[in-house]
């Protein structure tokens, strides 16, 4: 192995092999491009350019990472005097007479992709994965990416420009490729299985004095290809606002020379840095990061491991949560009394990933690997070496308690318990055994299988190694653990009892169910609460308000009247729509009108017809808003990101409005205070303007805010 350790403390390591000139990049833990790691590589690259001796540079980074891309951190802080961007030395490298190769193991990521493709070779391992994801933080490659990428990956595949459509493929999903594909596409070279900076350095030797520039290819782009690409995107004003001006770059690949197209990348790289998605989305970066750090657990904490799980009830979301473990490689036992439900389960697991195959999302093979590793039985004795157990009953606390009482006899004393239930007390539930300290809520969100979202919750007595192995647990099933204190409805659904509220409100005001949900979705939902209403059960509502602490204020009884008329929703066809048989497509229902007009009569309510969207958008999110802070001010909520990543990732918050408690801040939380204030008076006394709330609204905000002045 080629020695090329930094001096300690140096962001960028020099060693000379043979007239080839090694930097490498140790700025752990991802060696992200900061000012300072750029300004130091710029450094030994003009060392290297000035030495007469050097007649090639080497690139690579250390502990098994390229590079992450530039410092995100650095977009939330003020210019640095002199400091130099990934930009920066993107441009060195471009008018080097020397030849540079870049030597990638592990991944290279935006500016760290950028910065390899600007060299004139790249050679990958095993381990390699390339990427430009900029597009996830509601940008576009800033340092010749799109310039780059579309030039190099269409000469590799001319075929129907079939490279063009790689590069806009890749650039406008965000996602990695691993070395294989990317060897395959051309953006590596070679894969080296054994020390990938001695062959570098071989290579450099060997090619020293030659130029292999990306920059002076010339390509075409078919405009159909890029209307065609500007009609998969969303609207800008609906998340798509980076994807046109993305697509809109890499245009200029094909319309322009290199040094045009750079300039019009930087141009659009300035309006996206600054503008509200690309904020929002680097709000959630750190938010999902912030997730796993729970204030108070000593960090050497060590989780469990888990390796054996069970899930007790084979419904939809038993087998939705037992296929996350099986996804996850942990075998799982689904245990279910009643044999013809466990019947239905095993079928839902078959059929399951019996579609992922027909849509190609796996082969055969790897679905026979996960129906084979969800086993049924029917009796607790099966599970008794189990290391977690899930508990997904009907919703019922009497249930529940008989179920952790009973699992308490039969499982291993240290093995975690824990509920799937969406509202119900945890500590209620722990007092049915003798392990409160092992007992946790875990609730997955429908489809299990599908949502990102899994909130954590914690219990009066559960134990810190609990916490720490359930929070461990949900990066293993790929989810967003989210940490709960123990409230009715914990952070997300007790969100959405207030949103869903002043909805029902709005109903008895005079607006239509129709209305509400397209006004909600034209903020960015996907769908409004009324058909998420009918998605969920409005039975299912029906019970948990029935178990809901009492409020003392009046609530609407409109899905009481619905209910009562056994309503349900999309499974019993109608509920505050209609569903024609077999559609999920909610159809306006003038019956619902009808009940919803005696209700007002009842209650003798005058309904109104001056109801505007941005009334009902309000009103709903000023609710969400609201209830968030009280969560924060209560301890139930960790964090404000928290909370956005709760709506975020469980509930179909618009990303690019950086989740509730991040939007307040944007709309202004002095100005949210303000008319929760006045609606105490106008609206009834149901708006009770949460102490946290007020206390953001005299600091101004919930969360810091960005200056993204620095990256320009
Ligand atoms: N900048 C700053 N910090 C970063 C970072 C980055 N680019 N990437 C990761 N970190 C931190 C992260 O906050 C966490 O910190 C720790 O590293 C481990 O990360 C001009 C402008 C690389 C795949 O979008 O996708 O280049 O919480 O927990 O699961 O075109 O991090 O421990 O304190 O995620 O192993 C483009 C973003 C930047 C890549 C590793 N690059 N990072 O995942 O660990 S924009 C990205 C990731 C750009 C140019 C533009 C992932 C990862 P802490 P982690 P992981």
């Amino acid at each position: 192995m080629l020695d090329t350790q930094a001096r300690p403390g140096a962001l960028v390591g020099a060693d000379t092999h043979d007239g080839v000139r090694v930097l490498t990049l140790t700025n752990p833990p991802v060696n992200a491009l900061s000012f300072k790691t750029s300004t130091a590589l710029l450094r030994e690259i003009e060392a290297a350019e000035a030495d007469p001796a050097i007649g090639a540079v080497v690139i690579t980074g250390s502990n098994g990472f390229f590079s992450g891309g530039a410092d995100i951190n650095d977009f939330q802080k003020a210019p640095e005097p002199g400091g130099k961007s990934v930009r920066d030395v993107v441009a060195a490298i471009e008018r080097s007479p020397k030849t540079y190769i870049a030597a990638i193991d592990g991944s290279a990521l935006g500016g760290g992709l950028e910065v390899a493709l600007a060299c004139d070779y790249r050679l990958g391992t095993p381990a390699t994965k390339v990427g430009l994801p900029e597009i996830l933080l509601g940008l576009i490659p800033g340092a010749g990416g799109t310039q780059r990428l579309p030039r190099l990956l269409a000469t590799k595949n001319p075929m129907n420009f079939g490279g063009i459509q790689m590069a806009l493929q890749m650039m406008l999903e965000g996602k990695p490729k691993d070395a294989k594909p990317a060897k395959g596409m051309g953006i590596i070279d070679e894969i080296v299985e054994g020390d990938v900076v001695a062959r570098a350095v071989a290579l450099g030797k060997e090619k020293a004095g030659t130029k292999n520039r990306i920059s002076a290819l010339k390509i075409k782009i078919p405009p159909p290809m890029v209307a065609l690409a500007h009609g998969m995107v969303p609207p800008e004003d609906r998340g798509g606002f980076a994807a046109h001006k993305l697509i809109d770059a890499i245009e200029a690949a094909a319309d322009l020379d290199y040094a045009h197209g750079v300039a019009r990348e930087a141009r659009i790289f300035r309006e996206l840095i600054t503008s509200l998605p690309s904020q929002s989305a680097v709000h959630l970066f750190f938010a999902e990061r912030e997730l796993g750090k729970i204030p108070g657990l000593a960090t050497d904490l060590k989780p469990k491991t888990i390796e054996k799980a069970a899930v007790i009830g084979a419904g939809t979301m038993g087998t939705g949560i037992a296929m996350v473990f099986a996804n996850a490689g942990i075998p799982v036992s689904v245990i279910d009394v009643n044999p013809e439900q466990a019947e239905r389960g095993r079928k839902n697991v078959a059929d399951t990933y019996a579609s992922q195959v027909k849509k190609g999302r796996m082969n055969e093979e790897k679905a026979k690997e996960r129906v084979a590793a969800v086993q049924f039985a029917d009796a607790y004795d099966a599970i008794a070496d189990a290391d977690i157990v899930i508990e997904a009953v009907f919703e019922s606390m009497a249930i529940k308690k008989e179920v952790f009482a009973a699992l308490d006899k039969a499982v291993k004393k240290d093995a975690i318990l824990a509920s799937n239930t969406s509202t119900l007390d945890i500590d209620e539930i722990a007092s049915a055994t003798s392990r409160p300290e092992k007992v946790v809520g875990l609730h997955f969100f429908a489809p299990a299988n599908v949502m990102q979202l899994l909130e954590v919750v914690r219990g009066a007595k559960t134990g810190p190694e609990t916490i720490v192995t359930s929070m461990a647990l949900a990066k293993k099933l790929k989810k967003k653990g989210v940490l709960s204190g123990n409230a009715f409805g914990f952070i997300g659904n007790r969100m959405l009892f207030d949103y869903v509220r002043e909805a029902l409100f709005l109903l008895e005001e005079g607006a239509t169910p129709m209305q509400v949900d397209n006004a909600i979705k034209g903020f960015g939902f996907p769908m409004g609460p009324f058909a998420m209403s009918d998605l969920s059960g409005i039975d299912v509502f029906y019970k948990i308000a029935q178990e809901a602490p009492k409020v003392d204020y009046r609530q609407s009884e409109i899905s009481h009247r619905l209910y009562e008329l056994g309503r349900y929703g999309q499974k019993t066809g109608s509920g505050f729509f209609t569903y024609e048989p077999g559609k999920r497509e909610p159809q306006r229902d003038e019956e619902v009108e009808r009940i919803v007009a005696a209700e007002s009569a009842r209650l003798g309510i005058t309904r109104r017809t001056d109801i505007t969207d941005e009334e009902i958008v309000n009103r709903c999110m000023y609710a969400l808003v609201n209830e968030g802070a009280q969560l924060l001010g209560d301890g139930i909520a960790l964090r404000p990101g928290d909370e956005d990543a709760v709506w975020i990732f469980g509930y179909g918050f618009p990303w690019y409005h950086g989740g509730p408690m991040w939007w307040a801040d944007t709309v202004g939380v002095k100005k949210i205070y303000d008319q929760i204030v006045t609606w105490r008076e106008t609206l009834g006394k149901h708006w009770v303007p949460a102490p946290r709330l007020e206390e953001a609204a005299k600091n101004g905000s919930f969360s810091p805010r960005p200056n993204t002045g620095a990256f320009n």
